[in-house]
């Protein structure tokens, strides 16, 4: 594998519990990348819990960050990741951000999981996905949505296999190289559709990973598995499959265990959303065995 980088994350913080930052900075750590974190949120808890407390970064806020880490020549970062973001202004500086930092290493890779919602429902404010349609999909590099956010960006309902490489398609055509949508409900499985454009106007390399459904409801596996492909794909930059499959193998070996640790402290894990077992799933991390492997169409 090539060699690592140094990554700015701007993701939620949260004091208990692993959804953003929390969710995925300790896996680019163990795979060997510098991570620095700007907290967008701090929060008690994440939000589905009965209730939670805490901060929200504003756009002033975070450039201020930007503008003390510029006057120091700290600004050079080889990745910028984003994951869950609140606010059209908050969204707006993350875009100022890109310019600013590719104004410093052009060869950026922001790596952007276009949060705003999932089964039908948006969980952002509704003007926020028209800015991340016109204006944040064109500067990423890799793209991580899943189903709805396919659905809400290209315009397109996804039923089918094919209807998922079709929205890649037309993902690559707005900007992004690589796509990955997480994950496609078919028949009681989860669909991954990965798509990797290597030259533009030339058709994408495309591939599928099946992974049966847990019967159980996890939070901030959308943020580890973002991570955990902006890890690996840059360390096999020619091969999103086997980045792909390393991280669906890491994330699915961690579910278990979460699975297994909450039924055998005897909870039932469909009573509510669990919190996943990062920490102790350390070596499945640096160390994934792959257990599901890519098919390309
Ligand atoms: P985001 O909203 O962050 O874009 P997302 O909604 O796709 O992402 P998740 O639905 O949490 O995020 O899925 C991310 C990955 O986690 C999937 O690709 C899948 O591998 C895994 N995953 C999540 N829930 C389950 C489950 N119940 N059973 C099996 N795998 C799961
Ligand atoms: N529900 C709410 C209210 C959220 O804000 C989020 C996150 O961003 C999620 C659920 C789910 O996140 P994910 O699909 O990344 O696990
Ligand atoms: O996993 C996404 C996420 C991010 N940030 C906060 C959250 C969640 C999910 O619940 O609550 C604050």
């Amino acid at each position: 594998p090539s060699e690592t980088g140094r990554v700015l994350s701007i993701q939620s913080h949260t004091v208990q519990g692993y959804v953003g930052n929390k969710s995925a900075v300790f896996p680019l750590q163990l795979l060997g990348y510098d991570v620095d974190p700007i907290n967008s949120v701090q929060f008690s808890n994440h939000t589905g819990y009965p209730t939670f407390k805490g901060q929200v970064l504003n756009g002033n806020q975070l450039w201020e960050l930007i503008e003390g880490l510029e006057a120091n020549d700290l600004l050079y970062y080889t990745h910028l990741l984003t994951g869950y973001i609140g606010s059209v202004s908050f969204l707006n500086t993350i875009l100022e951000v890109v310019s600013k930092l590719r104004s410093i290493n052009p060869n950026l890779t922001y790596v952007c999981d276009p949060v705003m919602g999932d089964e039908g429902k948006l969980y952002v404010p509704a003007d926020m996905v028209s800015v991340y349609r016109e204006k944040v999909v064109p500067v990423a590099s890799m793209l991580t949505p899943n189903q709805f956010e396919a659905e809400k960006l290209t315009g397109a309902r996804i039923v089918s296999e094919g209807d998922g490489q079709e929205a890649c398609n037309i993902l690559h055509a707005a900007g992004p190289s690589k796509v990955v949508i997480t994950s496609i409900n078919i028949d009681g499985n989860l669909l991954l559709i990965g798509s990797h454009q290597k030259d533009k106007g030339h058709s994408p390399e495309q591939f599928k990973i099946v992974i049966p459904k847990i019967p159980a409801y996890f939070t901030g596996t959308g943020d580890l598995m973002t991570a955990l492909l902006l890890g690996w794909s840059n360390k096999y930059p020619d091969n999103l499959d086997k980045a792909a499959e390393l991280a669906v193998s890491s994330l699915q070996a961690l579910l278990q265990r979460t699975l297994n640790d909450y039924r055998s402290a005897g909870h039932d894990p469909q009573s509510s959303s669990l919190e996943i077992r990062l920490i102790q799933s350390q070596d499945d991390i640096r160390n994934p065995e792959v257990k599901f492997k890519a098919e390309r169409y």
